[in-house]
């Protein structure tokens, strides 16, 4: 037996109207021999077209979106008045709610965005459940400055990073472990591997299940590989989406979410490497530092910003250790950058 969608048709109080609603229902294997994909035209008594579904953008071109639906196909999509009525322009990463022009063709409107959990702006995605940033120990060397500042992105937009350092076979366990540490001093999960190894990945693959995972990193760091890693053993299962993605080449860098298993997304960020610091207050910039937060209470003067002034807590916590000195050598150069952004401003 199989699950298949099927049409009924239900009387519906509030709009006064007859409308279609879509069930499951099981049918014998040898009427439905056919591909999996092709389920809603197998239904026999509905018509496929005018499907009600739901759905997930996962890429949008030139007012075309990509939407891959709970039928696990993916249909081309526009937007059809849901700018006015919502005010709201969709994004990737939007859930939705989409209504079959042609099954065959794999078209469809989007009628209703559901509400959203979260928006980022770099990349322009909706319903990012955390990050992932990818360093490489070696060939490229990390960057701290790069890590730290996509951290303080992250921490600002309230989104939980995963860090992971790849390569891992490249360098001697001290050096790699010796970044753990002062990662994992600040309060972050850090994970030591190397993708081309599949060494290190599997308690990776697991915290990305079911989630949608904002991947970032530095050109060579590892990403593709990591990827191709993951997508190998759910090939099967998104093997029906590629069809449609392949028309339309993405000229402009936009937001694009990679399905890599039932409801697991990877979004890729382009231009990494590039991003400045969100635009914020001097004064704010603590904030994003988790690791000071203990130690603040100890300061002498509320509003410290624990560079200049006397008696700061979190210097005494530097001064012992507590506190990684690569982060707060970053901290103090982010502090003088956007201080000195503010005076242009004025
Ligand atoms: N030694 C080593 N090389 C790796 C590892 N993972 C990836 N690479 C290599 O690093 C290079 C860049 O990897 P790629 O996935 O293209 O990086 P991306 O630019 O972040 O997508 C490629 O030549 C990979 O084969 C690893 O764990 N160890
Ligand atoms: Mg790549
Ligand atoms: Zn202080």
């Amino acid at each position: 037996m199989v699950r298949v969608h099927r049409d009924i048709n239900r009387y519906d109080r509030r709009k006064n109207q007859t409308v279609k609603i879509m069930i499951h229902v099981h049918r014998d294997m040898r009427s439905t021999n056919r591909r999996r994909g092709a389920a809603p035209e197998m239904s026999g008594a509905a018509h496929p077209d005018h499907q009600q579904m739901k759905g997930k953008i996962i890429r949008g071109i030139a007012g075309f979106y990509y939407v891959l639906a709970e039928d696990a196909r993916v249909y081309e999509c526009k937007a059809k008045g849901i700018f006015r009525k919502d005010r709201q322009k969709p994004l990737v990463g939007d859930e939705v709610c989409l209504e079959v022009i042609d099954a065959a063709e794999q078209t469809a409107n989007v009628t209703r965005l559901l509400p959203r959990k979260n928006e980022l702006i770099r990349p322009a995605v909706a319903n990012v459940d955390q990050a992932m940033v990818l360093f490489a120990l070696k060939d490229p060397d990390p960057e701290s400055a790069i890590l730290d500042r996509f951290l303080v992105m992250m921490e600002k937009a309230g989104i939980p990073v995963l860090i992971c350092f790849n390569k891992k076979d490249l360098v001697d366990s001290e050096a790699a472990v010796r970044w753990k540490e002062i990662y994992e001093a600040c309060g972050y999960e850090v994970h030591l591997l190397s993708a081309d190894r599949e060494d290190g990945t599997e308690a990776v693959r697991q915290k990305l299940k079911g989630k949608t995972t904002v991947v970032a990193g530095p050109s060579g760091s590892g990403k593709s590989t990591l990827t191709n890693g993951m997508q190998s053993i759910v090939r099967m299962e998104t093997g029906e989406i590629s069809r449609k993605l392949k028309r339309g080449k993405n000229t402009t860098r936009h937001a694009e979410l990679i399905p890599i298993g039932t409801d697991t997304f990877f979004c890729d960020t382009p231009g990494f490497t590039s991003l400045d610091l969100p635009e914020m207050e001097a004064s704010e910039l603590q904030q994003y530092f988790p690791e000071f937060a203990p130690y603040e209470p100890s300061c002498r003067f509320t509003g410290c910003a624990h560079i200049h002034e006397p008696d700061c807590g979190v210097k005494a916590a530097l001064e012992e250790g507590k506190i990684p000195k690569e982060r707060y050598d970053n901290y103090c150069r982010f502090y003088a950058a956007l201080k000195e952004q503010e005076k242009r401003r004025y």
